[in-house]
């Protein structure tokens, strides 16, 4: 008994001096203490040999003995676990692939109008912005709207409060007027963007949409050339066999004035609900601008003369998309947006 307690004394200082060194030191210490041929076990076998009466004291030791081995691998290995998670940390690997960065889409309107612009600008049109918040002389006294023209009640609009001089766009027509009194002439300007009625908000209307209206300003700009221009971009947007035909309209700020339709894109014109049985959809009105707008702007109307059309978007987008709410184009709703990719 003497001899064996000599030799676990041994062994404890033994494992005392260990330094917790790596996964292999780990392994060699682990066999030739807790192995099943080890230190420990071999102890426990030597039991027999003690005398009977000493047994109980020996076994103490023992037990103690045999915690101290046990409880010097779980730190050790502890110790080398949490070495190597924070070598792991301050490691970079950078041929690991990246985080996804998520990944938006054009909005369906964006795209509709993107595509409009891109036909007009093969034609030599460049595109014009302007202020959504205007005054009332772009917006309405420039375009032959005088204060209290009936159309001013047509177009039922927000008004600033406090400034009735200030109102949110009702057309983009502003851009239009404002480039006609900024630019040298000719003008050849396709001006795209969201205007404001003040309308109750169904699937069918809203209070804001899009428009996108064109402007070309020249000597000897005709009627003939409104037809032809308007006739070609039909054409890029719904295929050379598109069926079209001019009516005769009014506008105050265009003399002569005319609505342009297409041949229903659902029923080829047969007649359908969505073109109320008459074969046709108006896309677009349009005219020759009135003299008194190009003097309004400063432009010599015995010189120049100029065309000038104008085209809303949710309502044709709607037709191409096959969408029958206005208001999912601005509920910002990912599960519709995502359904819309670049090509259109
Ligand atoms: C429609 C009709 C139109 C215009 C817009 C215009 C602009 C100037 C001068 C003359 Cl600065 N005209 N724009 C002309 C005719 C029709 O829009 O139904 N839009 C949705």
């Amino acid at each position: 008994m003497e001899q064996l307690l000599q030799q676990i004394a041994t062994y404890k200082q033994e494992i005392e001096k260990l330094a917790n060194d790596g996964t292999e030191a780990l392994e060699a210490y682990r066999i030739k203490f807790l192995g099943t041929k080890g230190i420990v076990k071999n102890l426990f076998t030597e039991m027999k040999n003690v005398a009977a009466d000493k047994r109980k004291e020996f076994g103490l030791v023992l037990n103690d003995f045999k915690q101290l081995a046990e409880s010097k691998y779980e730190t050790w290995k502890q110790t080398l676990e949490s070495n190597s998670s924070a070598a792991a940390a301050s490691t970079i690997d950078v041929t690991l692939p990246g985080d996804p960065l998520p990944l938006g889409t054009r909005h369906p309107i964006n795209l509709f109008l993107n595509h409009v612009i891109s036909i007009f600008q093969r034609l030599g049109f460049s595109v014009a912005e302007g202020p959504e918040i205007e005054d009332d002389w772009h917006n309405f006294t420039a375009l032959n709207l005088p204060e209290h023209h009936p159309a001013r009640d047509m177009q039922d609009t927000f008004y600033i409060q406090q400034k009735p001089d200030v109102l949110l766009r009702t057309h983009t027509s502003n851009t239009q007027i404002r480039a006609m009194e900024q630019n040298p002439l000719p003008i050849r300007i396709i001006c795209p963007g969201r205007v404001y009625r003040n309308e109750t908000v169904s699937a069918r209307s809203h209070c804001f949409f899009h428009q996108i209206e064109g402007l070309y300003i020249d000597e000897n700009v005709s009627f003939a050339d409104l037809k032809q221009t308007l006739y070609f971009f039909v054409q890029e947007m719904y295929g050379k066999d598109i069926k079209v035909r001019f009516r005769p309209s009014y506008f105050p700020f265009t003399e002569p004035s005319a609505e342009m339709d297409i041949q229903c894109q659902i029923c080829g014109g047969e007649g359908c609900a969505v073109c109320k049985r008459t074969g046709w959809l108006e896309i677009l009105g349009c005219g020759m601008v009135h003299p008194k707008v190009l003097e309004n702007c400063k432009i010599d109307s015995n010189k120049y003369t100029g065309f000038a059309f104008g085209m809303g978007i949710e309502r044709p987008a709607l037709l191409k998309y096959g969408i029958n709410d206005i208001r999912l184009f601005s509920e910002n709703d990912v599960r519709f947006l995502r359904q819309f990719t670049s090509a259109i």
